[in-house]
């Protein structure tokens, strides 16, 4: 690492770091191998000898490389960074890392998709993972968060149901990594609390276009407890600084041909320095205010609108450093909502008391009962107490002791008092007799979808009935359909109506729910729009325009925009004035899905490839609603395609074209163009 200076987490890991380059091959018991390529056999010809054992080593090995995959969120990819407090919290929390603005607090971060297996495709509809493990001077505290403020269920006892009903069907095994099959709808038909969840899924939020634009959400309500012992509900927020923005449904489909293009772009970026960055923010609500909302705030199907409750803005998260090794940190890398520390504490939410049975358990199954040695897991500050042994333990420990109340080590390792650090549990009172029963107070379950729906813009509703109708048009079977559009009848009609007719069944007689309410916030039109980080393909051929060009992308890149240069094959194009680039993408290598913008250039020696190649670039961006520019000399191919003068299609005429152009990127969409996307 160059000019950063190393965290505490990354001076730990350095210990475990092993670097192979350049150094003579040993084997796990510690021989020089002589030869690698050949086992110990009886003659020339003859049979592999049992007594080889660095053959034997290297394949008993290979064959125990794998370790079971997450039941859940099994394909993820992980980030180091930093947090960085913007003011000390502390008048509602101790937290640690909440109190002096001046301390950095190390972190790494796991993105993931709930449904596929470890390899698949990373752009299908899912509801993503954004868990952050907090490497706190107090221990670790881990965000295990989402993408979406809700979840589908409210107790936990239900998710093994909805997690069967989600995964492939077990008969055929498909569909991989999504959603759009019948135990889904089914599941999601039968069980109305998910009504609110489902229109998430269904949103554009389910197919976010990388993860430095995603936002987090811890879900749950938990408590900040300050030094005095009171204590607030608080939800948390992750919200990227480059503004929330994600993928239209056609584009996550094409981009199947890209199975990686999630880690990719988070990958380049952390390299080229274009570090993704966010800010924690929390919801605060006063203990006696808890009964004051027409939800319950412990009710893990409901947001806390942002209009009612404001986000406090807390620090900021920046992803500064990829991983060196993608088992060893990412694959056992383990989380858990239950891991808090002083000044943070748990809400009675159903839903988060059941994960934080599951948490624990699924890692020791999953990696065993020293996981939290292992150098991703472990915390920064020491750990002493007397739990020994397990499988695969990498602490020594020393001494006959390992038991408390004892003479024989001075009763060490001592408890801490809490004015000394000791963790203590927030004394809330519980009381109640004992039922299997939901609250009636958790019993609504249309309101907050219709409120849902009313936040959202044509656009957005556009998408979304075209989200129903694509995942209820593939199941089989009728009766799911139509249960499915029963439910949203009762959200509302204008959603029903054009599903129901897409999908072939009838909207009920029911009544709508008569919620007026909106949340704009929610509403990804309300994001933030920039042009930062934005990929836009530069379609040059031999002959361009030399200096024009050199000082466009000058003025592009300063404006932190990444030009990638596009033309008929790779090596070098050359344009006039001596300037040279070198292609970065082919037509054949690139594609139009993986570019924000486009700029046409061409030059004077345009082949028909070129022309054809670059108009169904273009024309395949144009129809996913991209900005695009293009140099005079080529804006005749913007009219022979039918675009010129559309909406977000500009031409180089005047001196001030490069700015217009960086503000017509950063608005990264023309929705006011036609689509023929969706039948709404
Ligand atoms: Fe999880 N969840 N979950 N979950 N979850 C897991 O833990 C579980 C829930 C979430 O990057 C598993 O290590 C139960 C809500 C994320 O490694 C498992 C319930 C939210 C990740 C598990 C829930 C999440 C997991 C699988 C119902 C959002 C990925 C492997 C109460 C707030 C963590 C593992 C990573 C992973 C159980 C519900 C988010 C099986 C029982 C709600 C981001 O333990």
């Amino acid at each position: 690492m160059s000019e950063r200076e190393k965290n505490k987490k990354e001076k730990q890991l350095e210990s475990h770091i092993r670097d192979t380059r350049n150094q003579e091959m040993i084997s796990n018991e510690g021989k020089k191998i002589v030869d690698d390529e050949n086992s110990l056999t009886a003659g020339d010809r003859g049979p592999t000898l049992i007594e080889d054992f660095l053959a034997r080593e290297k394949l008993a090995h290979f064959d125990r490389e794998r370790i079971p995959e997450r039941v859940v969120h099994a394909r993820g990819y992980g980030a180091y960074g930093d947090f960085e407090l913007y003011q000390s919290m502390s008048d509602v929390t101790m937290a640690d890392f909440l109190q002096d603005p001046s301390k950095k607090t190390p972190l790494f971060v796991r993105f993931s998709q709930v449904i596929g297996s470890k390899g698949c495709n990373e752009t299908v509809r899912d509801v993503r993972g954004f868990s952050i493990k907090f490497y706190t001077d107090d221990g670790n505290f881990d965000l295990v968060a989402i993408n979406m403020p809700v979840f589908f269920i409210q107790d936990a006892i239900k998710f093994p149901d909805l997690i069967h009903s989600v995964k492939p069907e077990p008969d055929n095994e498909y569909p991989q990594g999504q959603t759009a099959h019948d135990t889904f709808w089914d599941f999601m038909g039968s069980n109305h609390e998910t009504t609110h969840m489902a229109m998430w899924i269904m949103s554009d939020r389910a197919i976010p276009k990388n993860y430095r634009t995603m936002e987090g959400f811890g879900v749950h309500t938990y408590r900040f407890v300050n030094k005095d012992g009171v204590a607030h509900f608080i939800k948390l927020h992750v919200k990227p600084v480059l503004g929330v923005h994600p993928l239209i449904w056609d584009e996550a489909q094409k981009l199947g041909e890209d199975a990686d293009f999630h880690r990719r772009d988070l990958w380049t970026n952390i390299k080229m320095g274009n570090y993704p960055e966010y800010e924690l923010a929390v919801q605060i609500i006063k203990e006696d205010q808890e009964f004051m909302f027409d939800f319950d705030i412990l009710d893990p199907t409901k947001l806390w609108p942002e209009e009612d409750v404001p986000l406090q803005k807390v620090g900021k998260i920046t992803l500064n450093k990829t991983v060196d090794n993608a088992f060893s940190e990412t694959e056992q890398s383990a989380f858990h909502p239950g891991n808090i520390v002083r000044g943070i504490d748990y809400s009675n939410d159903p839903l988060l008391q059941g994960r934080l049975f599951s948490y624990t358990d699924t890692q020791q199954a999953r990696i065993g009962a020293n996981y939290q040695q292992l150098p991703i897991n472990k915390p920064i500050v020491p750990v002493y107490n007397n739990q020994r042994d397990g499988n695969s333990r990498h602490v020594i420990d020393r001494g006959k002791v390992s038991y408390h109340r004892n003479l024989l080590a001075d009763n060490t390792p001592s408890e801490v008092p809490v004015d000394k650090g000791g963790f203590v549990t927030y004394p809330s009172s519980v009381e109640g007799l004992k039922k299997r029963k939901t609250a009636s107070s958790f019993k609504d379950h249309y309101s907050q979808a219709r409120l849902f729906w009313n936040s959202m813009t044509p656009v957005e509703r556009e998408h979304i009935i075209g989200a129903y109708s694509f995942e209820l048009g593939r199941c089989l079977h009728v009766p799911v359909r139509q249960q499915m559009v029963d439910r949203l009848a009762r959200v509302s009609k204008e959603l029903a109506e054009p599903v129901a007719k897409n999908v072939g069944v009838t909207v009920p007689d029911v009544e709508e729910s008569t919620v007026t309410k909106s949340s704009p916030a929610i509403s990804l039109m309300n994001t933030t729009f920039v042009a930062d980080t934005l990929k836009v393909a530069v379609f040059l051929a031999e002959g361009f325009p030399g200096s024009e060009v050199e000082a466009l992308l000058k003025q592009l890149k300063e404006a932190k925009i990444h030009p990638v240069i596009v033309s008929g094959s790779l090596g070098e194009v050359k344009g006039s004035d001596g300037i040279t680039y070198q292609v970065d993408q082919s037509f054949l290598t690139g594609s139009p899905l993986s570019y924000e913008a486009a700029y046409l250039v061409g030059g004077t020696e345009v082949d028909d490839y070129f022309h054809h190649q670059a108009r169904t670039f273009i024309m395949n961006m144009y129809n996913h609603f991209k900005p695009i520019g293009a140099r005079k000399e080529s804006s005749h191919l913007l009219k022979e395609m039918g675009i010129e003068g559309m909406p977000g299609v500009i031409i180089d005429i005047d001196p001030h074209f490069g700015q217009t152009f960086i503000d017509t990127m950063a608005k990264q969409r023309f929705w006011e163009r036609p689509s023929y996307l969706y039948h709404v």
